[in-house]
């Protein structure tokens, strides 16, 4: 069957950038799907270095204004992989364009912004998503199968970390290229949009919505030197965020994050509780799930760990054969794949800008309690 082009326009050549130009190349490799993504166009502000990332990476053509790109004929999607303070100008203009949007996470810098990029795609009705990569770990996809199937039972508890401690020198300065995740003006927030924002995400897709937070925060080195501007100036983002919550379904949550738990680089791990069964994940060890069934014979119950790779297992029929796992890369090719499918199927790929909001409502509900010291509830 002729495949059906999906002409991509990616915004932003960063780590992002490589990440989801390895999901657009690959993805009818493994993939058989009515829609083929077009490495059509790349946009970035240095001539020069995007023209490399564009050889490098096969797009056709390159632009370095990306009000440019957005109202180019020839492409069909654009994607957002700038820092977090373009997103909602970029999506206003590429959905006012009649574009299709897939953005990288977090949606935006806040709510305010969040609720008007949803409003933007709805009103033009353009196919949106948001690349909340982890969902589409199997393990992960798996974790949601068991929940929903029943078998955990009622849920008591949902724990989850991600702890890295890339940011721990002081030497370390903030803003600009590969920093601006340490500059408040550009990131609109530290862990809690960078990495908790991915705990969460994964969290209410699993677990159902948060009622309320209660929060703390901490920025540990108050000043650095900016890149941009080549002075020291005030450090805005939190360093580390630690908050409980309460799901709709009663139960309670825990989540933490850190740029300073030395020895962790991307320690992302979760932990559902049930009344007749328990499941944890370790995004170092991705392709496991470990699961503990109550209702096994006691003489051999306790922690089993899968090894999610079979074919009937999530997403797995895709890949090699029993036994030979995937990784981190295969999460963003499955997200084109699943973007792809609902495309060709008249349905939204989740997360949607919709569903991206609320990861952002409670991100915002979180930042407001560790500031106020209040329990907060989420919009
Ligand atoms: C930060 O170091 C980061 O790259 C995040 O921005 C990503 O979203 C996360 O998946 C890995 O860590």
């Amino acid at each position: 069957m002729a495949k059906k082009p999906l002409r991509i326009g990616l915004v932003g050549y960063g780590f992002m950038g490589r990440t989801h130009s390895n999901g657009y190349r690959k993805v009818s490799n493994f993939f058989d799907l009515e829609y083929s993504p077009v490495l059509k166009a790349v946009c970035a502000r240095d001539e020069a270095k995007v023209k490399a990332f564009a050889e490098q990476w096969g797009y056709e053509s390159t632009e370095t204004d990306w009000r440019k790109l957005i109202v180019r004929d020839d492409i069909d999607a654009i994607d957002i992989c700038t820092p977090n303070n373009l997103h909602k100008e970029i999506a206003l203009a590429a959905a006012a364009a009649g574009k299709m949007i897939l953005c990288e996470k977090p949606l935006s810098m806040n709510t305010a912004e969040g609720e008007e990029m949803v409003a933007a795609v709805e009103k033009a009705g353009v196919p949106n998503t948001v690349w909340y990569n982890y969902r589409r770990v199997p393990a992960v996809t798996l974790a949601k199968q068991l929940i929903d199937s029943g078998k955990l039972g009622k849920i008591f508890h949902y724990r989850a970390n991600f702890l890295q401690d890339w940011t721990i020198s002081a030497d370390l300065p903030q803003g600009g290229a590969a920093l601006w995740r340490l500059d408040a003006a550009a990131a609109g927030s530290g862990v809690t949009g960078d990495l908790l924002a991915h705990c969460i995400d994964t969290a209410i897709w699993l677990n159902g919505s948060i009622k309320n937070v209660s929060a703390m925060t901490e920025t540990f080195i108050k000043e650095r030197k900016h890149n941009l501007t080549g002075k020291v100036e005030k450090v805005s983002i939190d360093d580390a965020c630690a908050f409980m919550c309460r799901f709709d379904n009663g139960s309670l949550g825990l989540f933490e994050s850190t740029r300073y738990a030395r020895g962790h680089k991307a320690l992302y791990t979760l932990e559902v509780n049930g009344e007749k069964a328990s499941l944890k994940w370790d995004l170092h060890d991705l392709h496991r799930l470990q699961y503990f069934d109550h209702g096994d014979e006691g003489i051999v119950r306790g922690w089993r760990s899968i090894h999610v790779t079979d074919g009937d297992q999530p997403y797995m029929d895709h890949w090699w054969v029993p036994g030979l796992q995937i990784g981190y890369e295969h999460t963003f090719i499955h997200q084109v794949a699943d973007f792809l499918q609902a495309l060709q199927d008249g349905k939204p790929c989740p997360p949607t800008f919709r569903d991206a909001l609320e990861t952002q409502k409670i991100c915002d509900a979180v930042l407001t309690s560790a500031k106020s010291g209040t329990w907060q509830n989420v919009e």
